[in-house]
């Protein structure tokens, strides 16, 4: 291996970058029409171009992607997340050009895009599962037996689902069928397939998640990454390790997760989805084929790289991960910074970036790939930015990111920094009081209090500026009326006699 494809684009596309010389590979970037000027293109040692800016004319399409692999010489292919990362015909593609494919075989990505087929496959393992069907919903009927048997609520499931499409929630027997039906639709549209099945619903779990790593002869786990901070399924904050964890129950999660890896002959960086019930009971949901989001949260508690290590496995490399129990050191906490409005409803915002001040100093890292002078758009999804610390222990690592955030200048569009900033000073967060719906509860920290005493302080400033700017205000320029013009003239005529 010389040379890697990255076939995605962003902050993701310049960490692989990044990776790639780190380990004296070649890095070919690809972008669409509304990258072309993107830092990760000029990170790169190649770039091709690969259509328009719509992701469904450039970044998924399979064919350009395998066309740019042989026009930047690349022998390798490194899908990132999102896009393309978790379509096992997109593997196969890569495979059968003759490139390798830095990924989990794709028999692997098949087993656990199925979810009632990674479910009976996680049973056989012995991992635990949320109690449930393993197979489909036949009719009403049998779906009314089973959520008798299972107990209410039960919880309805796109077969071929995940990250939360084609699910309801059915607490009364009443629900049942409608909410069948509603999420057989919803699944139709989204995955192509309207099977759905029954679980259990978990009531208040956390959403705690197990980072694993194969070489071919090894499996290990890199321990758990704590994501319950999120908003519609959209995840806003991820740490390591978890408040939640005592080094048993890390112990047996990671044993779950590496079982759920060799059931399916995996390969490469994974991670195993699980629900912590707050009696510590935990329930296999569903596995990530790909690098996450999150990963700079274990690198940074591990001392381990995923990516380079990513890249050493698919060049049939040994993982460089110490033999025997491996323990997280310190503590790490990511923020995603999006583009996402608070005040407007979490509504996508665009613009240009105007300006840019980056925290830094110690324990700070911050994984982006936009700059001042980027146009940010609706074509592609809403992350500008990872920003990450590590601290030795919790509160330190708190008081870090507080100050990071307070470092942090971006100007241009709008972001959701206030509500990170507004997280990292609440007492419950800092208590680590959280689960999947601590964001529903507390809506209070999406928006803004009105702050009636900010609001006199701004009306003070904004008569002040005002009285100061009447002084010294020129005339606008106009368009092109007389009145405009005179006005003109008449403030020559002034700096003339001065
Ligand atoms: C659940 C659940 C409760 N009980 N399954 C959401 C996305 C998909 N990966 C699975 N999800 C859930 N499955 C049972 N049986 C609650 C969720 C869930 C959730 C899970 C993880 C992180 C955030 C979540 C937000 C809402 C619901």
């Amino acid at each position: 291996m010389k040379s890697v494809l990255i076939a995605n684009r962003g902050e993701i596309a310049l960490r692989i970058v990044r990776a790639c010389h780190e380990e004296g590979l070649e890095a070919v970037a690809v972008y669409s029409a509304a990258d072309r000027t993107a830092s990760y293109v000029r990170a790169a040692d190649r770039a091709i171009a690969i259509g328009p800016a719509p992701a469904a004319q450039s970044y998924l399409v399979i064919d350009r992607l395998i066309e740019a692999a042989a026009a930047g010489g690349a022998d390798a292919v490194h899908p990132g997340y999102g896009f393309l990362a978790e379509r096992a015909p997109f593997a196969e593609a890569v495979e059968r050009a003759g490139l390798t494919w830095i990924g989990p075989p794709p028999s692997a990505i098949r087993a656990m895009g199925d979810k009632t087929e990674a479910r009976r496959r996680m049973a056989a393992a012995g991992v635990p599962i949320v109690p449930g069907a393993n197979a489909p919903v036949a009719d009403a009927n049998a779906a009314l037996a089973l959520a008798r048997q299972l107990g209410l609520p039960v919880m309805v499931k796109a077969a071929a689902g995940g990250g939360g499409k084609g699910m309801r929630v059915v607490r009364t027997e009443a629900e049942l069928a409608g909410a069948l039906a509603a999420a057989a639709s919803e699944a139709g549209k989204a995955f192509g397939d309207p099977a759905v099945y029954l679980e259990k619903f978990i009531v208040t779990p956390r959403h705690v998640e197990i980072q694993i790593l194969a070489d071919g002869t090894r499996t290990v786990h890199l321990g758990e990454r704590e994501c319950s901070v999120q908003r519609r399924h959209q995840k806003l904050v991820e740490e390591a390790p978890s408040v939640a964890l005592t080094p048993a129950l890390r112990a047996a999660m990671g044993a779950a997760a590496v079982a759920a890896g060799q059931a399916v002959g995996y390969r490469g960086a994974g991670t195993c989805e699980f629900l912590l019930g707050a009696d510590g009971a935990f329930h296999f949901l569903e596995m990530n084929t790909r690098i996450q989001v999150e990963h700079p949260v274990t690198e940074l508690t591990y001392g381990i790289d995923l990516v380079r290590e990513q890249l050493r496995i698919a060049r049939g490399l040994p993982m460089r991960v110490a033999e025997g129990a491996l323990e997280p050191r310190g503590w790490a906490i990511e923020c995603r910074i999006t583009s996402e409005d608070p005040a407007n409803g979490f509504l996508p915002s665009t613009g240009r970036i105007e300006y840019l001040r980056v925290p830094s100093g110690p324990g700070v890292r911050w994984d982006s790939a936009v700059d001042v002078g980027d146009e940010i758009t609706l074509y592609y999804d809403s992350l500008l930015a990872k920003l990450i610390v590590w601290a030795p222990n919790r509160p330190q690592a708190i008081e870090r990111m507080a100050r990071a955030l307070e470092e942090l200048i971006l100007v241009g569009v709008a972001t959701n920094q206030g509500f990170h900033r507004r997280l990292f000073a609440d007492p419950a967060f800092k208590a680590g009081a959280i689960d999947i719906q601590f964001l529903d509860r507390r809506t209070d920290l999406l928006e803004p209090a009105a702050d009636p005493r900010l609001e006199r302080d701004f009306l003070i400033a904004a008569a002040l500026a005002e009285q100061e700017a009447r002084h010294t205000r020129r005339p606008a320029v106009g368009d092109g009326t007389a009145e405009a013009s005179a006005a003109w003239a008449r403030q020559a005529r002034l700096d003339a006699l001065r």
